[in-house]
């Protein structure tokens, strides 16, 4: 049995019990629990004049009707701004419950507690909600004209604007060099809104026990929902648990925290001395959660004859909805991402975060970068179309070679620090994904065309993760860490490092995330983090562990540790194979304190003399037990690449859009399991095909979303995604301890990019927005 497992396609030891129904997802818990139910703000923008709660008062089963008026001091406070920026001059983030104004459709004025949701839902029908209705300003430029306000105190509707230059070599300003530059092309880039549309909805159920709160949420970030919860509530932060259950998906949504609902639930709870219990329906996710990606980008660019980029200027309108809980995250990510591989000039880039009487924006995987890397592939094949040049040419006259890393973009990142890309090899890239799609041979005819995307991702950003690691007497080892999983694959992969770095078989190795009672310390599940953050932790973490286990097996063996090896769970001395002792013994040497019923202990006693007389049980310095719990803490992110090749056909009559081949080459570093970030680039393939052709957000001009529903929300099936063919690159992180980098984001990423370059290879029309659908490509070509 091989104990090497780090970088094997091991099967995802979850999903027999995803896939079997033995999952327990939120909704799975608390059968008897109280129900919540929301009234919901039916207006995008409006003054709540009055609420009367009467004739719910008399719906039998009916247990409690809150509105902002009720909630204490501490719980009816606006909810956090997670991440403030200097540049965020207006944030402004929403009450738990609407206190005076509604400026979005979705918006919960008023919280329900009933024996059963069908009950609470007839309960908030009878409701009345006088509301007056203001003006809402919807479309984006519409509410950047600054005419009509969502926040009255936040003129022209801007919550953020940030400028940020980085001039030449030559100290010439982006303008400037663009302004020098032989060629020169304006052009103005709109992708609109989507979201992260997770099969399983935002839910939480809480229990309180007249001590202890005990709450579970369907979150990307239990240790953060905790931390909010006992500030809100005002409990010590060991009296409050939080626990992901298995999650059905996130892709960004699940990052705020807390949500309203994960305060008002908990709250209830201990109020009434009862569990209970809220699930988000398809209906509430799609007008009460965030959405994202709804950017209109002007770009001006000058270059050389070769197609050289010298001076690229951007400028941004992003649409932030009614509040900004998460910051100004996602414009940030567009600004700092989008130079991708490339050398640029000179790069000036500027953003205004734009109110809207609209959902709320927070990160939808890939966050800001998709927009980012739409406008700098667009200028990619804009350039090369002007100077008749191949579009692979164009990139590679661009890139940064393989020999200049590390490469300062002097630019500063989302985190604040540096944007120094660690390693890659850009040029290599193209060259694979030339091969692998068959760039050179393409046969290009009407309605059949070939694109290209390329992409640099941060990944693994900070402040830190841990990893708690401990084998028991029995020989098992148990992985705890803090970060949550939402379908990534962390049983297997965090149970690979472990096995390869304890040298014991997978079989023994278990793993827990997301449950504050095993790992309190955590920042949680975002920005294709966790194989970086928590795969180091918990690597450092074994590896702590194995120094022991080898300095107890060389007491027991009388040998020196340096001569130890371990593998398939025995710890043995290296050229002697029959000198060993199993791992499991020494767990059971490493306490003191032995159970007699223990078989593990009766076998250890032929150890005993490994105690020393003259010194106590357990040595100053050292602790009882065999495990080990570490940190990791990275100085900056590591940046992860990638490059998408498709062929689409589209229909001559109908304009209906094909993708008939995708092709990925991908540098995660040093791969953990190839099949599972396969896995992560398919997803992420298929969610980017969504947001190239089929997923929007349709607002009428009262704000009203008028798709809210699956049945006019479009996602791709399996049928609407090619089988999506994947080569790896594996360039090390020089940063990690495992030469990781996230891979988690990486396949959404280009995908509107790669398809639009395909589209106007195949029809010869440019496309500068996405997605498109077969109508609107229809109209472009007439
Ligand atoms: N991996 C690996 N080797 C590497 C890098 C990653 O084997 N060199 C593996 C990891 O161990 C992990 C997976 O690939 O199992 C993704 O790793 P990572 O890039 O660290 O991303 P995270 O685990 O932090 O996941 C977050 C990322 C994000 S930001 C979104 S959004 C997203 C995504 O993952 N949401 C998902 N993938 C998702 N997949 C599912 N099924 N559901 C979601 O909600």
């Amino acid at each position: 049995m091989t104990t090497r497992l780090f970088g094997e396609p091991v099967q995802r030891r979850e999903d027999p019990r995803l896939l079997t129904g033995q999952g327990r997802y939120l909704d799975d818990l608390g059968a008897d629990a109280l129900a919540v139910a929301f009234v919901r703000s039916p207006h995008a923008h409006a003054r709540v004049r009055d609420i009367d709660v009467t004739a719910a008062l008399d719906v039998e089963g009916l247990i409690a009707v809150y509105t902002w008026e009720d909630l204490p001091e501490r719980v009816g406070r606006p909810l956090p701004l997670l991440i403030p920026h200097p540049a965020l001059t207006h944030g402004r983030t929403a009450y738990p419950l609407a206190r005076e104004i509604v400026r979005h459709v979705g918006e919960p004025v008023v919280m329900v507690v009933a024996t059963d949701r069908y009950l609470a839902e007839d309960a908030c029908a009878l409701i009345e909600v006088d509301y007056e209705p203001l003006k809402p300003v919807v479309g984006l430029e519409e509410a950047a004209h600054g005419a009509q306000l969502v926040h009255e105190d936040v003129p022209g509707n801007v919550g953020a604007h940030l400028v940020q230059e980085v001039t030449s070599a030559a100290g010439l300003g982006a303008a400037e060099a663009v302004e020098a530059a032989p060629h020169r092309l304006s052009f103005r880039l709109d992708i609109e809104r989507s979201a992260s549309m997770p099969l399983e909805g935002r839910g939480v159920l809480a229990r309180w026990d007249g001590s202890d709160l005990r709450v579970y949420s369907s979150t990307q970030t239990s240790t953060s929902v905790r931390m909010a919860i006992a500030a809100a509530l005002g409990l010590p932060l060991p009296h409050v648990e939080v626990i992901a259950p298995d999650v059905g998906g996130g892709f960004g949504v699940k990052i705020v925290h807390p949500w309203p609902e994960e305060i008002l639930v908990p709250w209830a709870a201990m109020l009434l001395g009862r569990e209970v219990k809220w699930t988000e329906d398809r209906r509430e996710h799609f007008v009460s959660s965030a959405h994202e990606r709804g950017q209109v980008q002007h770009v001006t660019v000058g270059f050389d004859d070769e197609g050289r980029v010298l001076g690229l200027d951007v400028s941004i309108l992003h649409d932030h909805g009614a509040y900004t809980p998460y910051g100004i995250i996602v414009p940030i990510i567009t600004s700092t991402q989008l130079l991708g591989p490339y050398r640029i000039g000179a790069y000036r880039v500027e953003f205004s975060a734009i109110y809207t009487n609209t959902v709320q924006v927070t990160p939808y995987r890939g966050a800001g970068r998709p927009q980012g890397v739409f406008c700098m592939e667009r200028t990619m094949d804009k350039i090369a179309r002007y100077l008749g040049r191949d579009r692979t040419e164009v990139r590679a006259v661009n890139f940064i070679g393989p020999d200049e890393f590390p490469y300062d973009q002097k630019m500063t990142f989302q985190d604040g620090r540096p944007l120094i890309y660690d390693s890659g090899d850009y040029p290599e890239m193209l060259r694979m994904l030339k091969e692998l799609i068959g760039w050179d041979d393409f046969r290009r005819a009407p309605g059949r065309g070939i694109g290209i995307g390329c992409y640099v991702e941060g990944t693994g950003v900070g402040p830190y993760e841990g990893g708690h690691v401990q084998v028991t007497s029995d020989g098992r080892v148990h992985v705890s860490t803090g970060l949550t999983s939402q379908g990534q694959g962390h049983e297997t992969v965090f149970a690979q490092i472990a096995a390869t770095e304890l040298g014991v078989p997978i079989e023994r190795v278990s793993v827990v995330t997301g449950d504050t009672r095993r790992f309190g310390y955590a920042v949680g599940t975002f920005a294709s983090r966790a194989a970086v953050m928590s795969g180091n932790a918990i690597a450092l973490a074994c590896r702590k562990v194995r120094a022991k286990a080898l300095r107890i097996a060389a007491d027991a063996l009388e040998a020196d540790p340096a001569d130890l090896e371990i593998a398939d769970g025995l710890v043995r001395v290296l050229g002697a194979p029959s000198a060993s002792i199993p791992l499991s013994t020494v767990a059971v040497l490493a306490n003191p304190l032995r159970y007699a019923f223990d078989d593990e202990a009766a076998r250890a006693t032929q150890f005993a003399g490994a105690a020393s007389p003259d010194r106590p049980p357990v040595a100053e310095g050292d602790e009882p037990g065999l495990e080990g719990r570490d940190y990791y803490s990275p100085i900056r992110s590591t940046f992860a690449s990638g490059m998408h090749a498709a062929i689409v056909e589209t229909d001559p009559d109908t304009a209906e859009i094909r993708v008939v081949r995708y092709a990925v080459v991908h540098d995660c570093g040093r791969l953990i399991n190839p099949m599972i970030v396969e896995g992560q680039i398919h997803g992420g393939v298929a969610q980017g095909i969504g947001g190239a052709l089929y997923e929007r957000m349709v607002y009428d001009g009262h704000g009203q979303l008028l798709n809210a529903s699956f049945m006019d929300f479009l996602m791709p099936y399996a049928t609407e995604v090619p089988h999506v063919e994947t080569a790896h690159l594996e360039t090390p992180s020089p940063l990690n301890p495992l030469g990781i980098k996230g891979a988690g984001e990486a396949g959404v990423i280009p995908v509107s990019a790669v398809i639009a370059s395909a589209i106007e290879d195949a029809e010869g029309i440019e496309i500068d927005r996405m997605p498109i659908s077969p109508s609107e490509l229809f109209e472009l070509r007439h």
